[in-house]
């Protein structure tokens, strides 16, 4: 049986202020930072952990955080760069729903999306203040959005003021328009030796994800509960969040959970510690 590799590809980079980073304290100033998916190449399937953002709607929507993508740094190049295509996905695992990681979902028709089952809640009906993260609602086309992509002919009609509650037994039936969905709730062991844990505040729903790999010590994802060593060395968490309290205790358990399995924390957002991790077609194994 083949063993895990794990890839980090690259997307491109985004800007945000000092103080969203690091909330509350700052400094304020630019911040250029990395983002990136990450393809978990297991024995029992290809699972992609989010999947970064779209150019064309971070340019029309958020043109502010200056979204720098080379055509080498979409999802589908960095696919290329291992000799894959969007049809050798079998399952999109996101983390969340914000903008600058499921921009990608829409590529992969095939792949079923598995996340925490508040998290697609809470996309289909987020809170007045999470509506710019959660605006790249394209992997789930039956959602209503405030951002709708520009219509290819047709204007379509106005969205809905308040979503409708959402009808979950349909949902799981046949996922919004048609996409499979699997939803967990609690940690979830998807196939042996990965594991969806539970990290709630910064979003909803937030997992993060940790690898067992046969040569090396576990690779701990932290995705958007942890953007940097920084955040993490300070308990400082991003300003982007839906509840502040459960942020920082994920951000803690992030902390043991690393402690407890020797696990290498990989951030999602980084600068200095990007730098360092192997990126496509190099891998971790
Ligand atoms: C990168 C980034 N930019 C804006 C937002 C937001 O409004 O909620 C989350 C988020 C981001 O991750
Ligand atoms: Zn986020
Ligand atoms: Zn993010």
């Amino acid at each position: 049986m083949g063993k895990t590799k794990v890839y980090l590809l690259d997307g491109g980079s985004l800007v945000l202020d000092g103080f969203h980073v690091f909330w509350n304290r700052g400094p304020a100033g630019e911040i250029r930072f990395p983002c990136f998916s990450v393809l978990v190449d297991h024995p029992d399937g290809r699972f992609l952990f989010d999947t970064g953002y779209d150019r064309n709607h971070v340019e029309r929507v958020l043109p502010f955080e200056k979204p720098l993508q080379s055509a080498g740094q979409t999802l589908t190049a960095q696919l290329a760069l291992i000799g894959l295509r969007a049809s050798d996905i079998d399952a999109i695992i996101n983390s969340h729903f914000h903008f600058d990681h499921c921009g990608g979902n829409k590529l992969f028709p095939r792949a079923k999306t598995i996340c925490h089952r508040d998290e697609l809640r809470a996309a289909r009906g987020p809170e007045p203040f999470e509506r710019l993260g959660y605006s790249d609602l394209s992997f789930a086309p039956g959602f209503p959005s405030p951002f709708p992509a520009p219509p290819a002919e047709a204007t379509e009609e106005a969205p809905e003021e308040t979503p409708a509650p959402l009808e979950l037994p349909a949902m799981l039936e046949n996922g919004p328009a048609g996409r499979a969905f699997e939803l967990v709730s609690g940690d979830a062991e998807i196939v042996a030796g990965l594991f969806l844990l539970e990290t709630p505040g910064h979003t909803a729903g937030h997992c993060s994800l940790m690898v067992e790999l046969a040569d090396r010590p576990p690779i701990l994802f932290t995705a958007d509960a942890c953007y940097s060593a920084k955040n993490l060395e300070m308990m400082c968490i991003s300003g982007f969040h839906r509840d502040p309290a459960k942020d920082v205790r994920s951000m803690a358990r992030l902390k043991s959970l690393a402690a407890e399995h020797s696990a290498e924390l990989i951030f999602s957002h980084d600068p200095e510690s990007y730098a360092q991790y192997l990126k496509a077609p190099a891998f971790y194994s």
